[in-house]
């Protein structure tokens, strides 16, 4: 089964529990004896499953399945775990764009994630994932020049990905934990809120383990 049809079926099954737990709660004040225990033991697990379902479903993109130094140029489509990453013009530090930029695999693991990152040099990487979400999140290095982040169609030039950390953009909180290595920075990104876009780069950038969730499950 297909990680996106399992989602489809939590989705189905949060709504069938939700019935059953409202039916159960109007009818088990009737019942007495071992009818009664039964029925709010079956309770009890229908809202342990029911808490389940709501945490929602998580993907995660760890780049695996790219052949390291493979390249993409602006207006190539990453294909990459079932999502397509659509590589874009970035903007220097001095407002101008470019185009002549590339993202590349690379398994240096700058990230401190496992096997492969993807490295973007001076693009951006659209996530055109099945939006909206409620939480993505992703290791990343941020080992020189400056990065864009697009949010909602809310657009930001910074020169770290650190000076991230506790704003709102495109309405949806951003929160980064790094450690800085000289004046390198290797931490983590997360975006918690819904989220209806999302795109990332760099001139010296690399990340890993893109997280995205559809419920109120957190990433790692
Ligand atoms: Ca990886
Ligand atoms: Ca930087």
């Amino acid at each position: 089964m297909s990680r996106r049809l399992y989602c489809y079926h939590l989705t189905e099954s949060r709504f069938l529990l939700q019935r059953y737990v409202i039916d159960t709660l109007q009818s088990i004040r009737r019942k007495k004896g071992v009818k009664a225990m039964y029925m709010r033991v079956s309770l009890l697990v229908s809202v342990v499953l029911l808490l389940t379902v709501i945490a929602g479903c998580c993907n995660t993109i760890r780049f695996s399945d790219l052949s390291p130094g493979t390249r993409y140029e602006v207006g190539d489509v990453i294909t990459t775990s079932g999502v397509d990453i659509v590589v874009e013009p970035f903007m220097w530090g001095n407002d101008n764009w470019t185009s002549d930029g590339r993202a590349e695999v690379d398994s240096r693991q700058y990230s401190g994630a496992s096997g492969n990152d993807m490295n973007a040099r001076n693009v951006n990487l659209n996530f055109t994932f099945d939006y909206p979400r409620s939480k993505i999140s992703l290791k990343f290095a941020d080992l020189g020049g400056n990065e864009n982040i697009q949010v909602n169609d809310e657009f930001l030039n910074l020169n770290e990905i650190i000076s991230l950390d506790g704003l709102i953009l495109g309405g949806v909180t951003l929160s980064v934990s790094a450690v800085q290595e000289g004046t390198n920075w290797i931490g983590k990104l997360v975006l918690d809120g819904t989220i209806h876009s999302f795109s990332i780069g760099g001139q010296e950038l690399w990340i890993d383990d893109v997280c995205y969730c559809d419920g109120l499950r957190g990433c790692f």
